[in-house]
């Protein structure tokens, strides 16, 4: 079976002004629909690996034969990241976490502010293109860390469940070299209902 490209759970200009419609066409119907059709032609020469789970697949990708290692990190990688992103994201975002994703947030960071601060500084200091993230550890805590290109921290043993795309292709139509802008502008419509969703689904 191969992989297919999600629809987007809202409208191109749901996320306005924040992000902008043209950026959103763009990343959604060209860039990730590339990592998936790169990803499926990936999986055509690799036998039995077109069986397992994306997760499994973006997990295990250095077992996989050689030749395919690197599609399949990178384009298993950007489908994921990418579908992971664009349910964290909503017209009704913004605002503050709720239910037991506040204490975590207290206990890990001391509050929400410097979670935002912790998560904001990571996103801008990447280098180049690649990712922050909000990810559960092993002892279930939880911790910011960031990636490069479509890595992801599936492969450190950690469960990613916000995600924040600072590739260029993310942000620069509307913010050229304002990565910072883009970064503030993100929490505008980040979707607390879908990250406490996650959360409880890392927990489980
Ligand atoms: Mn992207």
């Amino acid at each position: 079976m191969a992989f297919k490209l999600p629809d987007l759970p809202y409208d191109f200009n749901a996320l306005e002004p924040h992000i902008d419609a043209r950026t959103m066409e763009i990343h959604h119907g060209k860039h990730h629909a590339t990592y998936v059709a790169k990803l499926n032609e990936a999986l055509e020469k690799a036998p039995g690996w077109d069986k397992k789970s994306l997760e499994d697949i973006v997990r295990g990708y250095a077992d996989a034969p050689k030749e395919v290692q690197g599609a399949l990190r990178n384009h298993g990688g950007g489908h994921f990241n990418h579908s992971l992103f664009w349910r964290v994201l909503s017209s009704k975002g913004g605002g503050k976490p709720s239910g037991d994703l506040v204490s975590a947030i207290d206990a890990a960071f001391g509050g929400f502010d410097a979670l935002k601060e912790k998560f904001s500084a990571a996103a801008a200091g990447v280098f180049g293109s690649g990712w922050a993230w909000l990810a559960l550890d092993s002892a279930r805590k939880l911790t910011i860390v960031s990636t490069p290109n479509q890595d992801n921290p599936l492969t450190q043993g950690l469960v990613p469940i916000l995600g924040l795309d600072v590739w260029e292709h993310a942000y620069y139509l509307k913010y050229q070299n304002r990565r910072p802008e883009y970064i503030a502008a993100f929490w505008n419509v980040v979707f607390w209902d879908q990250v406490g969703r996650n959360f409880k689904e890392a927990r489980a």
